[in-house]
């Protein structure tokens, strides 16, 4: 029985070492936030599920070995022989800045319907993970992201939602006209500082977002702070904890990771601050390692970053 199941679209993600319009290798990654989280969760030992469509060539075919070897359920897949798979380039143009392009307008990951989530949901699940990504890919993403949200609170499964806003996919006021009302949902709420707007009224500040969102039945509101690590809200108060102080090399992938590690202490029953602790250290992970999800740690890896002061391991 899966514990945590989630849906969305995945990438191929091409990474460039250096400007894209000069050509040059690229290394094929998988990418995606939903994904991401499933494999920050299955690494950790818990039972995560992804739903979603993948193109039926070669592309699709990694996408899939990509989750098995992670361990990744992927029993409510779908190959999808007219579309291809979404491609995400990671153009890595100076040492410091780095520069997301799509191509993923009619890919297979966008064509996912209420039909290919509704089975996958009936089967059960302790949480729903949901981003804002989805509802942005297509109409009939958003309609089984809204489905998924619905019939998962209506069967008591808990519902997760990342705002994950991405400006590349849609404007403000559409992605808070979807993900106002999807957050009604939610038992966690999770976005960062620049996103919480996305969930209440435009220019509503952090206290006034919580406070809604608390009023509206979310039990946990986070907070990504980055560098500055995290709060959580809950009726109950607040909770701040720092970052782990490390070398970041690449952040892609670190609020999926932030979440994974947040879900899985939420299902091993810890209270906030620890789960936030969970959810800081695998942020950590994520930053410090090149990849979306690829330095996440296993359980007996977990405080390989905090345990001690950074070094070589004898
Ligand atoms: O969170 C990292 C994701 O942004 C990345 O893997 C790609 O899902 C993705 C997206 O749509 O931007």
């Amino acid at each position: 029985d899966v514990e945590v199941l989630t849906l969305g679209e995945a990438l191929v993600s091409l990474r460039s070492s250096g400007p894209l319009a000069l050509g040059g290798p690229l290394t094929m990654h998988l990418a995606g936030a939903e994904t991401n989280v499933a494999i920050g969760l299955a690494r950790l030992g818990h039972r995560a599920a992804w739903v979603g469509r993948v193109s039926d060539d070669e592309l699709g075919e990694f996408v899939l070995r990509q989750l098995r070897a992670e361990g990744v359920g992927t029993d409510g897949v779908r190959r999808d022989p007219d579309r291809p798979a979404g491609l995400m380039f990671l153009e890595r143009r100076t040492a410091d800045l780095s520069r997301v392009q799509y191509q993923r307008t009619g890919s297979a990951g966008s064509a996912l319907t209420c039909d290919d989530v509704a089975g996958p949901l009936a089967a059960g699940a302790r949480v729903l993970h949901l981003s804002g990504i989805t509802p942005a890919v297509s109409d009939s993403a958003r309609e089984a992201t809204v489905f998924a949200a619905r019939q998962a609170a209506a069967a008591g499964i808990t519902v997760s939602l990342d705002v994950n806003y991405r400006a590349r996919l849609w404007s403000r006021d559409a992605a808070r006209a979807v993900l106002t009302p999807l957050a009604g949902y939610a038992s966690i709420v999770i976005a960062s500082v620049d996103e919480l707007d996305l969930v209440a009224e435009p220019g509503t500040d952090e206290a006034g977002v919580v406070a809604e969102l608390l009023g509206r039945g979310v039990q946990t509101v986070l907070v990504k702070l980055g560098a500055d690590g995290a709060r959580g809200y809950t009726r109950d108060g607040a909770q701040h904890l720092a970052a782990v102080p490390v070398t970041a090399v690449d952040t892609v992938g670190a609020g999926d990771a932030f979440t994974a590690g947040y879900l899985s202490g939420h299902l091993d029953g810890l209270d906030l601050r620890d789960r936030l602790r969970r959810a800081v250290a695998l942020g950590a992970f994520a930053v410090t390692a090149h990849g979306d999800w690829e330095g996440l740690p296993r359980r007996d890896e977990l405080s390989l970053l905090t345990g001690n002061a950074a070094g070589t391991t004898l």
